[in-house]
């Protein structure tokens, strides 16, 4: 009699350790939400290092329900066929360069103009005021959700063939743009020839005279190893380019009110990290090109580049005109 009740404990037990499991598998494959977030630059890259620290905050946030997998180094695709993809809803984030997203939103070009920006303090000032919000609240016609803005220091140009000192050194270079028709018509405005790419191209296009040059800030110079086949860079520092985090629409829909929230919150919290990264990879990388011996060569000031790109202002609709002269009054 004693050996069935032990038996049937047993058996009562083993089932109940059974169903446990079973129950808990089942409650977090109902609540745990997986989405893909892609990135271009590679892991250690200060960009994806803000990317990172939004997912941790959000998978925080959430205990766990909502996960966001990070994709570094092109692996969902390049910057302009993934942003079409998060605008159909197939991935659920990026984060990009303002450049090639303003193929999508054309106000972004507003922006990102050549010397709009009086300092790297005033651009934070525009980002952080209600104009960097009403340019992420924008997005929404466009099919994506804006969600925050990170750093990305300032562009210039590089090439494998002479110095740059004057408008005139660019005349006839061709140089590799994003795939942007704003930088298209920088490019042009100096005299040079303006081949659009996708990044991953640039390296190999350098290397076989495909294209003489490119230009970028300090950080992606080194990291693609660009500094390697492109020795001469002025830092003449055309334009200051946000980086920005953007939702497709389709995708968060799909998620609660609060849960959207939460997400909002945490991509805005995962700026300061960010821009924290950026300022320390910043000189990382321009300890390492100038170590390498690269021809680095500072303009004394930028008043003939300026002039040279004054018609892509004059070239702007009305609209746009009025957000630029809101930009440059911002800390006036
Ligand atoms: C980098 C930017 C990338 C990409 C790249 C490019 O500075 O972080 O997102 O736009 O420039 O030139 O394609």
């Amino acid at each position: 009699m004693k050996k069935t009740i032990v038996v049937f404990l047993l058996v009562a037990l083993l089932f109940t350790g059974i169903s446990c499991t079973k129950k808990e598998e089942v409650t977090e494959s109902v609540e745990t939400v997986v989405l893909r977030l892609a990135e271009t630059h590679g892991a250690d890259y200060p960009t994806t290092q803000g990317d990172y620290e939004f997912a941790r905050l959000v998978e925080e946030r959430t205990d766990g329900r909502i996960k966001i997998e990070v994709y570094p180094g092109s692996q969902l695709g390049e910057e302009r066929a993934v942003i079409e993809q998060v605008q159909f809803g197939a991935i659920d984030f990026t984060r990009v360069s303002i450049s090639p997203l303003a193929a999508f939103a054309p106000d972004f070009n507003a922006l990102q103009m050549p010397y709009l920006y009086r300092s790297p303090e005033h651009m934070w000032e525009v980002l952080n005021s209600p104009i960097g919000d009403e340019f992420l609240d924008s997005l929404i016609p466009a099919g994506f959700v804006g969600l925050s803005w990170f750093d990305s220091g300032a562009r210039s140009f590089y090439n494998s063939v002479r110095p740059i000192k004057t408008v005139d050194d660019l005349s006839g270079l061709k140089i590799r743009v994003q795939e942007s028709a704003l930088m298209v018509g920088l490019v042009e405005a100096l005299g040079a020839v303006a081949t659009p790419m996708p990044f991953g191209e640039v390296y190999s296009a350098i290397q076989t005279g495909v294209i003489d040059g490119a230009e970028n800030n300090w950080p992606s110079y080194y990291s693609t190893s660009h500094f390697e086949v492109a020795g001469y860079y002025t830092l003449d520092e055309h334009t200051r380019v946000p980086e920005i985090t953007i939702a497709s629409k389709i995708s968060m829909d799909k998620l609660s009110a609060e849960d959207q929230k939460i997400i909002k919150q945490a991509a805005k919290d995962s700026m300061a990290f960010q821009i924290k990264a950026w300022a320390d990879y910043e000189k990382v990388a321009e300890d390492a090109v100038i170590a390498n011996g690269n021809e680095i060569y500072r303009l004394p000031d930028n008043a003939e580049f300026q002039a040279a790109m004054q018609p892509l202002y004059d070239a702007l609709s009305d609209d746009l005109q009025d957000v630029v002269a809101k930009v440059r009054a911002v800390g006036k």
